[in-house]
Order: structure tokens, then C-alpha cells, then sequence
């Protein structure tokens, strides 16, 4: 389409005169994705966990997704894992008030459907993982005010 390249140029110029232009540091694009939270050792480090959610930060009322990212050891991503979730609110003694599912994305990476939390507080969200032989589990605490 001819009239693209031009489009994109009056979006330059538009883009360097914007009032952003006299910030001595530009702010970065923004990300669509919180950076994950710090890789945790499971129980017995066995595996390094780390999550993101989506949306982010983690949405109060709302079903939605993370992503965890299992590591072994020594940093290889580990692809074949079995994952169950468990979580709740140990201050409250309930658990969680859905049953998400988890499938694997390869590389290590997995989907994890079907999260809510459904009211304030402190929760924990807990992956049991098994792969082969190796058996171990992990906990985050999620807060919110
Ligand atoms: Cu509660």
C-alpha cells in the first residue's frame, strides 16, 4: 500500500514534536507484560519457578492466566512436567474458589487457566511439579490490599 510508508513518517514527526519530545530521558514503550517475578527454588530445589500474570499486576475478582516458567537445577527448561494447583488463603482456611488447569506451552513454560481471587487479603498459589522422577513444590504469595 502505497500511502503506508508516509503514514508511518507523519507518525515520526508526530511522535518527535509530541510533548514527550522535551523529556530529557524518553520513558520506554510500554511493556504488555509485567516482568515475571524473581525465579523462586521450589521446597527442596528441585526446580526454579518463576510466574507472570495476565493481565498484570494480578487482578482482583477476575479469572485469568499466569504463565510459569520451570527450571531444573541447573536452569533447563523442563518441558514434560505434571502440574497441579493448590492455593488459597491459609488465614481464612478456604482454598481457592476455582480449579484451574495447567497445559504446557513447551520450553519449559506453562499455561495456567482458570485463576481468581475473590477478595483481598493474602493468598498463596501453590504448583506441585512432577517430572520423571523428580517430585517437588513451590508456593507464591499474592497480596492484595
Ligand atoms: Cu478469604
Amino acid at each position: 500500500m502505497a500511502l503506508w510508508p508516509r503514514a508511518l513518517i507523519l507518525l515520526g514527526v508526530i511522535a518527535v514534536g509530541g510533548p514527550s519530545a522535551a523529556a530529557p530521558t524518553p520513558p520506554p514503550s510500554p511493556s504488555p507484560v509485567a516482568a515475571p517475578e524473581a525465579a523462586r527454588w521450589s521446597r527442596n530445589r528441585v526446580f526454579q519457578v518463576s510466574w507472570v500474570s495476565d493481565p498484570s499486576p494480578v487482578p482482583l475478582l477476575a479469572i485469568h492466566a499466569w504463565t510459569i516458567t520451570v527450571l531444573d537445577a541447573v536452569g533447563t527448561p523442563v518441558p514434560d512436567a505434571r502440574i497441579t494447583v493448590l492455593g488459597g488463603m491459609p488465614a481464612h482456611g478456604h482454598g481457592l474458589p476455582t480449579t484451574p488447569q495447567v497445559k504446557s506451552l513447551g520450553g519449559g513454560r506453562y499455561l495456567v487457566e482458570g485463576l481468581k481471587f475473590h477478595m483481598p487479603g493474602d493468598w498463596v498459589v501453590g504448583f506441585r511439579i512432577k517430572a520423571g522422577d523428580l517430585v517437588d513444590s513451590v508456593n507464591f504469595d499474592v497480596h492484595f490490599d
